[in-house]
């Protein structure tokens, strides 16, 4: 059998559905081998796209996406596509080829190290040498892409070794099970839970990967314990429950933060140091629990009190049937701020300002999405906006970036959350600035025939960066931009462009786009003219108020 074969065969053996990619000569014998497989090939018009659609599908599935390019060039281009699964945790298998090892005529031609380069951006990284090793470098590679914390890893397969002849076969998976947590764990956990007088649950990136909604939902069922979310952490509890006390968009100052400084007890479920911190702890300050699969990085903003480490869910699960709502907790100030939040929440959300208001894009988006739609999000200031305001409802139906927190992904990850659940409606939210990073991926959209609307908020300048700006009290400069026709621009591509030209035409557009077929992107000029004023300083004053 050929190594490019058994290539395939052990992908194929550990359940890979799709390779994203776009190949090089040095792949032609796998892609030969992929011919006749049950893997479908979705070829991108970057590599880097390809790299976010193959990590979003191991965010969304737990199994690692696999994606696929050829030396030098190619391989380069996945790199910040590796930065952004190994730093979000989301399992990802990069592919690329290489010249011959053994004997070649090339020189140096394209070749650069890039097993090294991989390096420091993976958990695993590795040049196959000889046909026979394929099977276990392969599964060594799934396991360690998937494995909490999941992250991404690479494999190169040169051209001469995909050449090769060899009799080994695919090696199976193992049955296992993730550790669960110490029982004296949990006892410790309790007794501080047991002093506490305000404990606050913190939801986030973690949660968010496996299976944890359903515990996490008994447990505030049971112990009414109030529970704020990170970005990442969005979801995984219905952010309409009375419970909720806000997102962790703003890194200060906003009305949960309130909350975090009166709490005197955290129980983290599933935050790392790698997403922003959503509080910072200090010597003698707030306990920490921290329950996570791995321990705590410890941080000088981040030290736990008591470590339950294992699987989430079943610790939840363990706190949950031990431990006893105390009498001695209170959560009237978590109530107070709740509602202080709410009413700040509805403000803006029937502005009709032209170009639009951010709360009430946000608002209209959430009006139009159905509970288990995904809206996924580029790198912008209205990250924030809809982090903050967008009240989620189920697990991963916000795909935002808050690690590597990377321009570019939004286009790709809607497009890999679509292919991943076809039943389902998707949006991309992307800035001008971000979606251009990404843009020809619009023409992989239409040949894939996925239904899709894309949203870009066109303020003609990388706006975050100007927010930040006007923040630090410097004049504008630097980050003004020119746009194409984003209208020709789409229909160029055989989508269907739109333009707003007034805000009460939005909420009907994105319906009419959402229920019929194809890819649909829609031109939002926004108003961001406010968002100083009410993010960095307005949020603060009258958060003081409560
Ligand atoms: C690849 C990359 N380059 C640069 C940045 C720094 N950065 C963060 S947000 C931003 C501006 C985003 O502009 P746009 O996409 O238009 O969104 P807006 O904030 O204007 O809504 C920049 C330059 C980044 N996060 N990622
Ligand atoms: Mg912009």
């Amino acid at each position: 059998m050929k190594a490019s074969d058994l290539l395939v065969e052990c992908l194929e053996n550990e359940g890979v559905e799709y390779i994203f990619g776009i190949p090089g000569e040095e792949n032609l014998d796998f892609l030969e081998s992929l011919r006749g497989s049950s893997i479908r090939l979705i070829v991108t018009r970057h590599e880097q796209a390809a790299g976010f659609m193959a990590a979003t599908y191991g965010r969304l599935t737990g199994k690692a996406g696999v994606c696929l390019s050829t030396l030098g060039p190619g391989a380069t281009n996945f790199v910040t596509a590796a930065a952004y699964a190994q730093l979000g945790a989301m399992p990802m298998l990069m592919i690329t080829g290489q010249k011959p090892i053994k004997r070649s005529k090339q020189g140096q031609f394209q070749i650069i190290d890039i097993v090294d380069m991989m390096r420091p951006i993976t958990k695993y990284t590795h040049q196959i040498v000889s046909a026979d090793n394929i099977p276990s470098r392969v599964r060594e590679a799934f396991r360690r892409a998937e494995e909490e914390r999941p992250g991404a890893v690479h494999l190169e397969l040169p051209e001469d070794v995909a050449a090769e002849g060899t009799d080994a076969r695919p090696v199976a998976q193992s049955k296992v099970r993730r550790p669960v947590v110490e029982e004296k764990s949990i006892r410790q956990a309790i007794e501080l839970l047991e002093q506490a007088r305000r404990p606050l649950l913190l939801v986030a990136a973690g949660a968010n990967r496996k299976l944890t909604a359903r515990v996490l939902r008994q447990f505030i069922d049971k112990q009414q314990i109030p529970f704020i979310t990170t970005q990442m952490g969005k979801g995984v509890i219905d952010e309409t429950s009375p419970h909720f006390v806000g997102n962790a968009a703003l890194s200060a100052g906003d009305f949960l933060h309130r909350a975090i400084n009166a709490a005197d007890l955290i129980i983290n479920v599933g935050h790392d140091v790698v997403e922003k911190p959503p509080f910072f702890m200090t010597q003698g300050g707030i306990h920490v629990i921290h329950v996570n699969f791995q321990s705590a990085a410890v941080d000088p903003v981040y030290f736990p009190q008591v470590e339950l480490v294992g699987d989430i869910a079943n610790a939840i699960w363990q706190l949950n049937e031990r431990l006893e709502p105390q009498d001695s907790w209170d959560f009237s100030y978590f109530r107070k701020v709740c509602s202080a939040l709410e009413h700040h929440l509805v403000e803006g959300v029937d502005d009709g300002r032209f170009p639009m208001y951010p709360q009430r894009l946000v608002a209209d988006v959430r009006k139009v999405m159905p509970d288990d739609g995904i809206i996924a999000l580029d790198n912008g200031v209205y990250k924030i906006w809809f982090a903050r305001n967008y009240k989620a409802r189920h697990p991963n139906t916000v795909l935002l970036d808050n690690a590597l927190a990377t321009m570019g992904a939004g286009l790709p990850s809607a497009m890999a959350a679509r292919l991943v659940f076809p039943g389902r409606k998707v949006m991309a939210i992307c800035g001008d600035g971000g979606f251009m990073m990404n843009s020809q991926e619009l023409e992989t959209a239409v040949r894939l025939g996925l239904n899709l609307v894309v949203l870009i908020l066109d303020d003609s300048a990388y706006g975050m960066i100007k927010w930040k700006q006007a923040n630090m009290g410097f004049r504008n400069f630097g980050l003004d931009l020119g746009n194409p026709d984003f209208v020709k621009y789409a229909d160029s591509y055989g989508a269907t462009g739109h333009r707003l030209s007034k805000a009460d035409d939005l909420l009907p557009l994105m319906h009419s786009c959402l229920e019929s077929d194809g890819v649909h992107l829609i031109d939002v000029p926004v108003d961001y003219s406010d968002n100083d004023r009410i993010l960095n300083r307005e949020i603060q004053a009258k958060s003081k108020l409560v």
